[in-house]
């Protein structure tokens, strides 16, 4: 069984996707902040970085970085389909684009939500942010451009979709987002009417 730590709407939310689609025993446990904004002292201790997702394996060993889990998860459960195979001619795009969410639009997120995190001088926020959602915003059209006329990224749904599909419910504008680029909206909408995904979006508050 595969225990996520997660909270509502955060990172975790594709990971728990996934395993959904991937049928495989999985539970959830939400964490809740103390009112001074920590996390749980159990919880800092399974992962010093207190971030979540933070994935506990079925052989009890801890997780950490949702693209790897992405990337993982998938590769352990083939017969969900949602991994290109190592020697196949999709793994190089599936690895760069899995690693291009990861690094420059979850890391324009962070910049967007917590600026403060970003700096020493709280003065700095506003202009931490405004530089954050102009990189994600040109992030996401590097991302469009790149997916073309196709639905899914490798001309199949794979993990990758749905891990492109939690960046893009965390535009800070996702109407707007949506309608600037109808090749997210359709992978986007293609993804979150998929009934399992549906299910944990909704739990998720997506
Ligand atoms: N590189 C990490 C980033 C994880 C991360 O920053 N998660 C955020 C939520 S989306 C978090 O837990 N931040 C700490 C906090 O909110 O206290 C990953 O991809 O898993």
């Amino acid at each position: 069984m595969y225990s996520l730590y997660s909270r509502p709407g955060a990172g975790s939310a594709a990971v728990e996707a996934l395993l959904a689609v991937c049928e495989v025993p999985y539970r959830t446990i939400d964490l809740e902040r103390a009112p001074d904004g920590t996390l749980p002292e159990y919880f800092r201790r399974l992962n010093p970085k207190a971030e979540v997702p933070t994935l506990q394996l079925p052989d009890d060993s801890i997780m950490t970085e949702s693209a790897a889990m992405m990337i993982y998860i998938a590769d352990l459960h083939p017969a969900a389909g949602l991994a290109p195979a190592v020697t196949s001619r999709e793994r190089a795009p599936y690895l760069r684009w899995m690693m291009f969410l990861a690094t420059s639009v979850y890391g324009s997120d962070l910049r967007l939500f917590f600026p403060e995190r970003f700096t020493t001088n709280e003065a700095e926020t506003p202009g931490i942010k405004a530089k954050a959602d102009a990189m994600m915003s040109r992030d996401f059209e590097i991302y469009a451009e790149a997916l073309g006329d196709r639905l899914f990224m490798l001309g199949r749904f794979t993990a990758l979709d749905l891990y492109a599909a939690m960046m893009v419910s965390w535009a800070p504008d996702l109407a707007a987002l949506l309608e600037k680029h109808p090749n997210l909206s359709a992978m986007y909408k293609a993804v979150t009417d998929m009934p399992m995904v549906k299910a944990v979006w909704v739990r998720n508050g997506l």
